[in-house]
């Protein structure tokens, strides 16, 4: 048998464009059956031009029509499955000329959701990354920027909404019930920043002015069903835009800006110019349908694909290797704006270790696993599988890093050089770090290893006081592991604020910049055995390998004037004494239970300290995981500090109600999550007693928040009533996609409970409901995996049961849509990490999926990889 060996494209190879694109014009006939796609390009030669070259156009999934050079039909090309070559161009293509091209796509038939497709009857496109090649043939790459002007035709009854990006020249009526509007784009862009739009849509709508004294029109887009649920997308995108502004002095450069809902999209949202598109997840809001967590995540997307109008749109990405230009800068500036709306600097603080927490559960094990890959990687099998949490949430960090070394203004003075540079071009990381560097004078060569090398740096301490001299020797050492294909690393350049807390000294910050393997500082007139407070605000993405005594962490977690490292020394204390089997002590159950009593310390923050650290987190921390052991370790020790904080949970559980109109702010929503922290463990202090309180907050919420938690503590918990709480949750949500989402992921992630039957058949089961269906992503991950990748203790069964529902899951997606079914297939790139009879099983489970002979690309690269 032969096995294809699968291709892989490389950074280095990148060659400019042998031909580019001017004005592109695009006449689209939307049928879901047959869209007949007519394009008019004009050709000018690129800048790796030779006389003679042929044009290589790509393609797929597309019966091709006709070809048109200067008007004259054109005979000399050749057809493959994904290209389209043309030969003999006129005057050799050295000079301009117009392609016309006709081809037609099958919107109805496709289920990746890439190209133009159908949700629900409407039609709607993605592009990024390479999905302009299914709506026609095309330079459908990155750094080919052109000026698009289109005409969408359709029936009107059907389609009476047609949009496209830009701003709209006309509208017309046609025969047969058909009618037009032709949209023009004034900004050059690459195509996977193309969207239309078409069909039974409304609108709400505002009209703002900007710094310039411009007008402008915002509208929200969605079915007509759910207009109601707009307002907070509106107000969030309304507040990026004045942040961006005041922040960046970055102005919304079109006359019209608009977002679009869809309920079947394969990720968030997109940035396409002036028409994002959305998962309806990140757009439709209401107190009684949507959490707190929506409301957050709602206004931090809508910022996010708000603020690639400038940093991906403006100025894009020469190569999809470079996507962490965009993305990372992008996802650090909707940081920036979600913890300036928390309104407090406590709320900053707040939401750093919201960010924090995130990247260590889920980008460190990325960066330890076989899918390991620097922020800007040297190599991809597949583009899809590189929108990850390394070249997001860490190429955030990265970017985050310039703005401590060089400070909010020097940061600044850099992104002004950087748009005064490259506004309007197709550019790569190197170009940021030097617009960053040229601004500032400083020489930021050493930091491009950031750039370059994957793996999580790890920052031995060690920490000496010599009480003779007064004086505290630091000294650290930083090393980082082997990652695919980079057995040796380079010293990364790492900064880490430091300071050394000692009893009545006033707490002074120091930034340390480690450049070299090995670093030793002298602190003098140390008058007493300082504590080491180290890597405060998480200045540095990397892990602190530092023996701090117990006693040390408990001086942290009550006194150290950095909340992040206060929450930061909590959670090492939890996470030493549950991998350690062991309960909290009195010691830890004072400091927390004086967290808990601090008036002057927010709900939020206190929700946060309180929480344990996540069993993945857990996992990494281990040379050979047993889930189980630590699924009831952790489990012992969340149940002791239940108990023995009872009477405490219980009164915050009354003091941080909100009564009165319900309020999505940072203040509130911290008290509700501060007073569902305590319903939930109450329930594990006793569910006999407190169970009836949970249905009861269940039966009177007035909003999602509260009525989701008190039905998910029954559930966890397997409690009485919970089978009768969600049942009579689904009744009332029947019609509300989103929240039927809930509905699902609730039951897919309940851990094991003693007495309960196991959750994989209940997830089973939920696979047969009427209401699933495998084809709209956000219903097959809010039961697979939700199931696969967030109930750790559910999923790793030594049966390998879970395993095998893995394999089939990934089998039966593939085929419908390989993204969705490639995100799925990670959820086993730990599996060495692991413990037997998990580990065996874990890997049959990959060759199992690695053995079908007619796997996609995408998910072909994760199982290889994994295996490999
Ligand atoms: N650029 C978008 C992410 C995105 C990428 C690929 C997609 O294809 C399905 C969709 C969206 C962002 O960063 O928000
Ligand atoms: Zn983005």
């Amino acid at each position: 048998m032969k096995t294809e060996l699968a291709q892989s494209f490389r950074r280095l190879e990148y060659r400019p464009p042998v031909y580019t694109f001017g004005q592109v014009e695009l006449d689209i006939a939307l049928d879901p059956a047959r869209t007949i796609v007519k394009s008019k390009i004009e050709v000018l030669p690129g800048n790796s031009f030779e006389p003679g070259a042929p044009m290589v156009l790509v393609g797929q999934e597309l019966e091709f029509v006709s070809l048109r050079i200067n008007g004259e039909a054109h005979r000399r090309f050749e057809l493959t499955p994904e290209t389209l070559t043309i030969h003999s161009l006129p005057k050799e293509g050295a000079e301009k000329f117009t392609l016309e091209i006709i081809s037609i796509c099958v919107p109805e038939k496709n289920t990746s959701l890439m190209g133009l497709y159908v949700s629900n009857g409407n039609f709607f496109t993605q592009c990024e990354a390479e999905g302009f090649r299914k709506i026609t043939y095309f330079l459908d790459r990155p750094d080919v920027m052109a000026r698009y002007r289109v005409t969408l035709q359709a029936p009107e009854a059907q389609y009476p909404v047609l949009l496209s990006n830009g701003n709209l020249l006309k509208e017309e009526k046609l025969p047969n019930g058909w009618h037009s509007a032709t949209w023009e784009d004034p900004f050059p862009k690459p195509s996977y920043l193309f969207a239309l739009v078409a069909g039974k849509l409304e609108c709400i709508e505002e009209t703002i002015t900007t710094s310039s004294g411009a007008k402008k029109l915002l509208q929200i887009w969605v079915e007509p069903h759910d207009l109601q649920k707009t307002r907070h997308a509106m107000d969030s995108l309304i507040a990026s835009i004045h942040w961006d502004e005041k922040r960046f002095g970055l102005e919304l450069d079109l006359e019209r800006f608009m977002i679009v809902a869809v309920g079947d999209f394969n990720m968030g949202a997109m940035e396409n110019k002036g028409l994002n598109i959305f998962n309806t997840k990140f757009v439709l809001a209401q107190p009684e349908t949507a959490t707190d967590a929506d409301f957050a995540n709602i206004e931090s997307v809508v910022a996010h694909e708000y603020f690639h109008n400038w940093t991906g749109n403006r100025v894009t990405c020469q190569d999809w290797f470079q996507l962490s230009l965009k993305e990372g800068l992008t996802v650090f500036r909707d940081q920036e704006f979600s913890a300036d709306q928390m309104g407090s600097e406590s709320g900053r603080a707040v939401k750093r270790i919201e960010d924090v927490r995130l990247l260590r559960q889920l980008q460190f094990p990325e960066d330890a696993g076989p899918m390991a890959h620097p922020i800007r990687p040297d190599e991809y099998q597949e583009i899809n599988n590189f929108y990850t949490v390394t070249v997001y949430e860490k190429g955030s960090e990265v970017v985050r890093m310039y703005q401590t070394l060089l400070g909010r203004d020097g940061f600044r003075k850099g992104m002004d050089l950087y748009f005064q540079r490259h506004d309007g071009q197709a550019v790569t990381c190197d170009d940021f770090l030097a617009a960053m560097a040229d601004a500032n004078g400083k020489d930021l060569s050493q930091f491009k290893n950031w750039y370059s090398q994957a793996g999580t740096p790890r920052v031995k301490v060690d920490g000496q006081y010599d009480a003779a001299n007064k004086q505290y020797r630091l000294t650290l050492t930083q090393s980082c592991a082997p990652t695919p294909g980079q057995a040796e690393k380079k010293p990364f350049h790492i900064r880490l604020k430091v300071c050394l807390i000692t009893a009545g000294n006033d707490q002074v910050e120091q930034l340390l910049e480690l450049t070299e393997s090995t670093q030793t500082w002298t602190f003098d007139h140390i008058e007493d055995r300082p504590v080491l407070s180290i890597n405060r605000n998480f200045s540095a993405p990397v892990n602190i390998d530092f023996e701090q005594s117990e006693e040390d962490l408990l001086t942290l977690l009550s006194s150290d004037d950095d909340p992040f490292n206060r929450w930061e020394a909590g959670q090492k204390l939890a996470m030493q004494m549950i991998l350690n089997n062991r309960l909290p002590d009195s010691a830890l159950i004072n400091a927390y239970r004086e967290i808990l009593l601090d008036p002057n310390l927010d709900p939020a923050f206190k929700e946060l300290a309180l929480t344990l650290p996540a069993e993945s987190y857990l996992y990494e921390q281990c040379k050979s995981v047993d889930p189980q052991k630590i699924f009831a370790a952790r489990i012992s020790f969340r149940k002791e500090l239940a108990k023995q904080l009872q009477l405490e949970w219980a009164a915050l559980y009354q003091q941080n109600q909100t009564p009165g109109p319900f309020k999505s702010d940072a203040i509130n929503s911290g008290k509700r999550a501060l007073k569902n922290l305590a319903l939930s463990m109450l329930l594990d202090a006793d569910p006999k007693i407190w169970a009836p309180m949970a249905r009861n907050q269940f039966q009177i919420a007035d909003n999602m928040t509260d009525r989701y938690a008190a039905l998910a503590a029954l559930v966890m918990h397997g409690a009485k009533g919970a089978a009768e709480c969600l049942e009579d949750f689904y009744k009332r949500f029947a019609d509300d996609a989103l929240v039927i989402d809930k509905w699902f992921a609730l039951q897919s992630s309940r851990p094991p409970v003693e007495g309960l039957e196991s959750t994989l058949n209940e997830v089973k089961r939920l696979r047969e409901h009427p209401a699933f269906k495998l084809n709209n992503p956000n219903r097959a991950r809010s039961v697979i995996h939700v199931f696969c990748a967030n109930n750790p203790a559910s999923f790793h069964q030594a049966d390998g049961s879970g395993y095998a529902f893995w394999a089939e899951s990934v089998l039966a997606l593939d085929p419908i849509n390989p993204q969705v079914a490639a995100r799925l297939a990670r959820a086993l790139d730990r599996w060495r990490l692991f413990a037997e009879p998990y580990q065996s099983k874990m890997k049959a489970a990959l060759e199992q999926v690695a053995a079908c002979q007619t796997l996609s690309p995408d998910v072909k690269e994760v199982v290889s990889k994994a295996l490999g």
